[in-house]
C-alpha cells in the first residue's frame, strides 16, 4: 500500500485539499495528513503502520470505540437484507422509539444524512413553524455548512451577520444575528430588538467547535426564558453532544429543554446519519403533513440504522458515561499539574467523554477568548504526539473525545507523551 505522502500526492490532484472535509488537510496545524487504512477500538493504524491512540473519534461518532464486534455484526446482518430500500423499513421505527424514549424534547423526530442537514431541516421548520425570518447564532458554534449559519458576528449594535465564506449572499446572513456566546446582556439586547422577528435560536448548549467552552450558571435557561417570552424557538445542536456527554445530551444534563435538536454521528455508529427533533405540534408541520419540505434518498437507511440502533443499545445496557467522565477528568486534571509545574498556562476544560487544550493563563468563556490563546503551543503539542503516538484533533479549535475502548493503560500513556510534550514547550 501507498504511504500518506504518495496517497496524499495523489488525492491532492483529484479532491480539493486532497481531502473530503476541510478540517482533515492539517492546514492549522502543518505538515500533511496521514492515511488511515484500519481503525479498531481505541486506536487508528495508519496506511505507514504507526499505530495511534485516537482522541478524534471520527469526530464523534465512536463513543464505544471502532469497529466494535456488535456494531459490525448488526451492518452485517442488514447488510444480507440490503442496503438501501427507499420505503420505510423496520429499523427506522425502532430507531425513533430509541431516539424519542433517550433525548427529553423529542416527541417526534426525522432520520436524515448528515448532521448539516438535520441543523438545515431544523432551522427551515422553525421558519415555517414560526412564521418568522430571523435566526439568533453565536461565535464559535458550528451547525455544519449550512448557508444561513455560515455567518460571522458583523459590526453594528446587533451584530447582523456578515457571510462567513463565500458562496452565501448577504441577504441569507442578514436574517442571522451573531451573539457572543455566555453573555446573558447581548441575548436580551437582540430580542429587545428584535424580539418578534425571531424564529429561532440555534446553540451548540456545550460549544465544542472553538475548542470546548461550558455554560455559564442560568445561561442556558436565559435562552428557554428569552425564546419563551417572545415566541421564539429553541433549538440544540447536539449532534456532537448528544447521546455523548449523557444519553439524554445537554438538555438531559442541564435540565433545560429545547424545542428542536438536531442530532446526528453517534446514532449512526460511523455511518451517514442524521435526525431532528422535537414537540409533535412542531415536527407536524413537516410534509407530508405540513408545509415545510424536508426530503432525503437515504434518509433512514437500513446499514445506519442497524449500527447505531445497536450503539444506543449498548450504551443503555453498559453505561460508560460515568467512566468516560473519570478518564476525563483523570487527564484534565494531570494535565493541569504538569503545565503549571512547567510554568505553562493551559485550561483543559472537559465534561464526561469531551476536552480540549487551552493555551491561556484564564479559562475560556467564549469565542474571542478562545482564538485569544496560544495555538502555536497547540500545534507544536499536536505535532509531538502524533509522533509518539496519539492523535489530537488537528486544530486548537475543535474537542478531543474519549471512547468506552479507551482504557487506563491508554491514559496513562497518552499523560507521559503529552507531559513530556509540554514540559518542551
Ligand atoms: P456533519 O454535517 O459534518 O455530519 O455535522 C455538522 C455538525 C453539526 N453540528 C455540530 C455541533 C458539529 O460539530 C458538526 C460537525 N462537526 C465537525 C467537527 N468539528 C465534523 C468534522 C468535519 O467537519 O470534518
Amino acid at each position: 500500500m501507498q504511504s500518506s505522502s504518495e496517497l496524499f500526492e495523489r488525492s491532492s490532484k483529484l479532491i480539493p485539499g486532497g481531502v473530503n472535509s476541510p478540517v482533515r488537510a492539517f492546514r492549522s496545524v502543518g505538515g500533511t495528513p496521514f492515511f488511515t487504512k484500519k481503525a479498531s477500538g481505541c486506536r487508528l493504524t495508519t496506511v505507514d503502520d504507526q499505530a495511534l491512540i485516537d482522541y478524534v473519534c471520527t469526530w464523534g461518532p465512536a463513543i464505544l470505540g471502532h469497529d466494535h464486534p456488535e456494531v459490525r455484526a448488526a451492518i452485517s446482518s442488514a447488510l444480507s437484507q440490503g442496503t438501501s430500500y427507499g420505503t420505510p423499513g423496520p429499523a427506522e421505527v425502532e430507531m425513533a422509539e430509541q431516539i424519542v424514549e433517550l433525548v427529553p424534547s423529542v416527541e417526534k423526530v426525522r432520520m436524515c444524512n448528515s448532521g448539516t442537514e438535520a441543523t438545515m431541516s431544523a432551522i427551515r421548520l422553525a421558519r415555517g413553524y414560526t412564521g418568522r425570518d430571523k435566526i439568533i447564532k453565536f461565535s464559535g458554534c458550528y451547525h455544519g455548512h449550512v448557508d444561513s449559519l455560515l455567518v460571522k458576528a458583523g459590526s453594528g449594535a446587533l451584530t447582523f451577520g456578515n457571510p462567513d465564506s463565500a458562496g452565501i449572499p448577504e441577504a441569507f446572513a442578514r436574517e442571522t444575528i451573531v451573539l457572543p456566546y455566555n453573555d446573558v446582556e447581548a441575548l436580551e439586547g437582540a430580542f429587545k430588538e428584535a424580539g418578534e422577528e425571531i424564529a429561532a435560536i440555534i446553540v451548540e448548549p456545550y460549544p465544542a467547535n472553538c475548542g470546548l467552552i461550558l455554560p455559564k450558571p442560568g445561561y442556558l435557561q436565559s435562552m428557554r426564558d428569552q425564546c419563551d417570552a417572545h415566541g421564539s424557538l429553541l433549538v440544540f445542536d447536539e449532534v456532537m453532544t448528544g447521546f455523548r456527554v449523557a444519553l439524554g445530551g445537554v438538555q438531559e444534563l442541564e435540565g433545560v429543554t429545547p424545542d428542536l435538536t438536531a442530532m446526528g454521528k453517534i446514532i449512526g455508529g460511523g455511518l451517514p446519519v442524521g435526525a431532528f427533533g422535537g414537540r409533535s405540534e412542531i415536527m407536524d408541520h413537516l410534509a407530508p403533513l405540513g408545509p415545510v419540505y424536508q426530503a432525503g434518498t437515504l434518509s433512514g437507511n437500513p446499514l445506519a440504522m442497524a449500527a447505531g440502533i445497536t450503539v444506543l443499545r449498548i450504551l443503555q445496557k453498559e453505561n460508560p458515561y460515568p467512566r468516560l467522565d473519570e478518564m476525563g477528568k483523570r487527564l484534565a486534571r494531570e494535565l493541569t499539574v504538569v503545565a503549571a509545574s512547567a510554568g505553562i498556562p493551559l485550561q483543559v476544560p472537559q465534561v464526561g467523554a469531551m476536552f480540549c487544550l487551552f493555551f491561556a493563563e484564564k479559562a475560556v468563556h467564549n469565542f474571542e477568548q478562545a482564538v485569544g490563546t496560544e495555538a502555536e503551543r497547540f500545534k507544536e503539542l499536536f505535532r509531538h504526539a502524533l509522533d509518539n503516538g496519539v492523535y489530537l484533533p488537528p486544530s486548537p479549535f475543535e474537542t478531543c473525545f474519549l471512547s468506552s475502548a479507551h482504557g487506563n493503560d491508554e491514559i496513562t500513556k497518552t499523560l507521559e507523551i503529552l507531559s513530556a510534550g509540554i514540559r518542551k514547550l
